[in-house]
């Protein structure tokens, strides 16, 4: 068990989430994504907290920020996923859980969608489980963990 919360990171456009492409990613939106998250966390005594930033280096700060305040990391880099090296440079400087999580199935997509920088790091990855697979990641950053 740990007293850090589990930071859910989320890269580009993810703000739009339940406002446009509902045939790919769906109705939900961060906030429900968030509130998801935080129950399942509860039910094992732990904390979330989610964050978004349409930024590359937003997103490695917060990165960095996890290296301090969390126990673990979920993370869906969006389309940094298949480029930022930055990113995965990031990741590999953090020494907890990283779960890489996709809403669509990233491998029935484009070819360019199936390489991920992040999977050379993810200790597990979702692809194609909507939103669950967020509270997925997070069921088993618990289990990781031991939670209660
Ligand atoms: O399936 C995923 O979760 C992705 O990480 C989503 C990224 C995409 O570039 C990856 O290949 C797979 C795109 C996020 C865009 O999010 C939007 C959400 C709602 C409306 C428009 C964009």
């Amino acid at each position: 068990m740990s007293s850090k919360p589990i930071f859910i990171l989320n890269g580009p456009n993810l703000n739009l989430l339940g406002k446009r492409q509902p045939e790919i990613y769906g109705y939900d939106t961060l906030d429900d994504v968030e509130r998801n998250c935080a129950a399942v966390a509860a039910e094992k005594g732990f904390e979330v907290k989610l964050f978004q930033s349409n930024y590359e280096g937003g997103i490695v700060e917060l990165i960095h920020r996890a290296r301090e305040e969390a126990c673990a990391i979920v993370i869906n880099p969006g389309a940094y996923t298949h480029t930022s090296v930055a990113i995965l440079d990031a990741l590999n400087a953090f020494e907890g859980p990283v779960f890489e999580c996709h809403i669509s199935n990233v491998h029935k997509r484009e070819s360019f969608r199936h390489h991920s920088y992040v999977s050379l790091r993810a200790d597990g990855v979702m692809a194609g489980f909507g939103v669950e697979g967020y509270a997925l990641c997070v069921r088993r950053v618990c289990s990781l963990l031991g939670g209660k």
